[in-house]
């Protein structure tokens, strides 16, 4: 089993999408095991997107991901990083394939309905920058 974080972004809570993307995380076989509706402030959107700081848009990115509540859960399933992602979506909504959250959910490449974690090492520090052990059901 393998776990990995998933966030609803400000724009698709603020269009009313959480409930639909609930549903698509259990109807891909995807297991919630954590779950909560939070807003980040400037500094915590910057710290969780450290990695992309060198990036033209990391200012923007920081300014939009703290701009309204998100709904932040963790995933589990087996190659459950994978999987999540592949119903993600490409980032540009655009590109994205049929089906995909980011292309049913998504407005531009910024405003992209939800976030995924790439790889084991990401979703761990991503899992527990939200979530402590005793907020996971195991
Ligand atoms: P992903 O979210 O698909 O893992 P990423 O890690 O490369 O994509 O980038 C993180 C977020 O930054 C992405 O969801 C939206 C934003 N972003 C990425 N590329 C961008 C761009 N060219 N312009 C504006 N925002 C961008
Ligand atoms: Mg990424």
């Amino acid at each position: 089993m393998e776990r990995t974080l998933a966030i609803v972004k400000p724009d698709a809570v603020r269009r009313g999408f959480i409930g639909d993307i609930i549903k698509r995380i259990e109807a891909s076989g995807l297991k919630l095991r954590a779950l909560k509706l939070m807003r980040l402030t400037r500094a915590q959107a910057e710290a969780f997107y450290e990695v992309h700081k060198e990036r033209p848009f990391y200012g923007s990115l920081c300014d939009y991901m703290s701009s309204g509540p998100v709904v932040i859960a963790v995933l589990e399933a087996d190659n459950a990083i994978l999987r999540w992602r592949e119903l993600m979506g490409a980032t540009d909504p655009k590109k994205a394939n049929p089906g995909t959250l980011r292309k049913d959910f998504g407005i531009d490449v910024e405003q992209n309905a939800v976030h995924g974690s790439d790889a084991p090492e990401t979703a761990a520090r991503e899992v527990a920058f939200f979530f402590s052990t005793l907020d996971i059901v195991s």
